[in-house]
């Protein structure tokens, strides 16, 4: 098995970021029937429908920068290089897990790629991706913090005290909120007085952009001049992409609440087709390609299920280890 930091360096060309939108894809499917056929205890967040912020994300960053996220990060991890069976252990609660099975769906980690425990609470991961950026800037090392939110966050304090002091301190910080329209099961409009959250930048003079969170390709332009930005020293970014999940919010909400239509709407514009009509009809990749790539993508998901199914879970005295007293 390749480690994360091996995985990740797969990631430089075009093809290899479509396989990786699929394995996101299918891992993601594959925890709705895990859920389903008992083998997850508590929740869990599903991201199908926003993999291309996460493989755009890392794509332009190293292992040396670091990202907290959400507990909708399952997406993240996998992007940054965390192993199927790493994923799919954890979240199944299984010795072979990325965080040995003690931590679940919404705390998956990963240091030596950059990532940071996921964060269950709504906008705590924005002041500890500020404290990273800080301890950057005063070891004055060229390595940037990324903080991935969702729309829901950006009414939290923490968001706004963190993107205050980003400013101030002009630290090496990209802010990206994953705008999905839903925070839980509220529609944005019920929850948030303004459009566009990238707005939000202006009260904290920052650079922003707002993204299209379905195309590759254009959330690696602005990621890859926020971060340019971010390692010049000339402080943080707001990007704003604009997303939407296919799921509901968690494992067994059936999204009634959604807008007639809206989400057949945006499965028009799904990433995965987006990036996969583009490669083909650029030439560099052929319809028979793809179908054989998404048959390889599939076994390689269902042999990691395997796996993980057949690891065992923690012993009863890790729950004593990592803890301090
Ligand atoms: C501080 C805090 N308040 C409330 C919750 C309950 N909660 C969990 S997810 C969520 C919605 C967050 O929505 P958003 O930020 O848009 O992220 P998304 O789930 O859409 O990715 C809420 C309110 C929480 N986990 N933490
Ligand atoms: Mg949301």
């Amino acid at each position: 098995m390749k480690t994360s930091l091996e995985r990740r360096k797969v990631l430089e060309s075009s093809i290899n970021q479509l396989d990786r939108m699929l394995e996101i894809r299918y891992v993601e499917e594959n925890i709705q029937k895990l859920y389903e056929d008992g083998h997850v205890r508590g929740s869990t967040h599903l991201a199908i429908g926003q993999e291309a912020i996460s493989v755009g994300l890392a794509s332009v960053i190293t292992p040396k920068d670091v990202v907290t996220c959400t507990y909708r990060g399952h997406a993240t991890a996998l992007a940054l290089g965390v192993s199927p069976e790493g994923v799919l252990g954890e979240i199944c609660g299984r010795q072979i897990g990325c965080a040995g099975g003690v931590g679940g769906s919404m705390h998956l980690m990963d240091a030596s790629v950059g990532l940071m425990p996921t964060f269950a609470i709504v906008g705590a991961g924005l002041p500890v991706a500020a404290g990273v950026a800080l301890a950057a800037k005063l070891k004055g090392s060229k390595d940037i913090a990324v903080s991935i939110c969702g729309d829901g966050a950006t009414n939290i304090g923490a968001f706004h005290e963190t993107l205050n002091m980003a400013s101030i301190f002009k630290l090496p910080i990209v802010f990206i909120v994953e705008n999905n329209l839903y925070g839980e099961y509220t529609r944005i409009n019920l929850s948030t007085p303004i459009e566009n959250l990238a707005d939000r930048a202006d009260s904290y003079a920052m650079r922003k952009e707002i993204v299209d969170g379905q195309d590759l390709d254009a959330v690696i332009t602005a990621i890859k001049s926020a971060v340019a930005f971010a390692r010049n020293g000339e402080g943080p970014t707001l990007l704003e992409m604009k997303t939407y999940r296919y799921s509901g919010h968690s494992r067994s909400d059936p999204a009634t609440y959604r807008l007639p239509g809206e989400l057949d709407l945006w499965k028009q514009r799904d990433p995965l087709e987006i990036t996969a009509a583009k490669l083909i009809k650029s030439g560099i990749f052929t319809e028979a390609e793809y179908v054989a790539m998404q048959a390889e993508v599939a076994v390689r998901v269902a042999t990691a299920v395997k796996t993980v199914l057949a690891s065992p879970a923690p012993e009863l005295d890790q729950i004593f280890k990592h803890v301090s007293s």
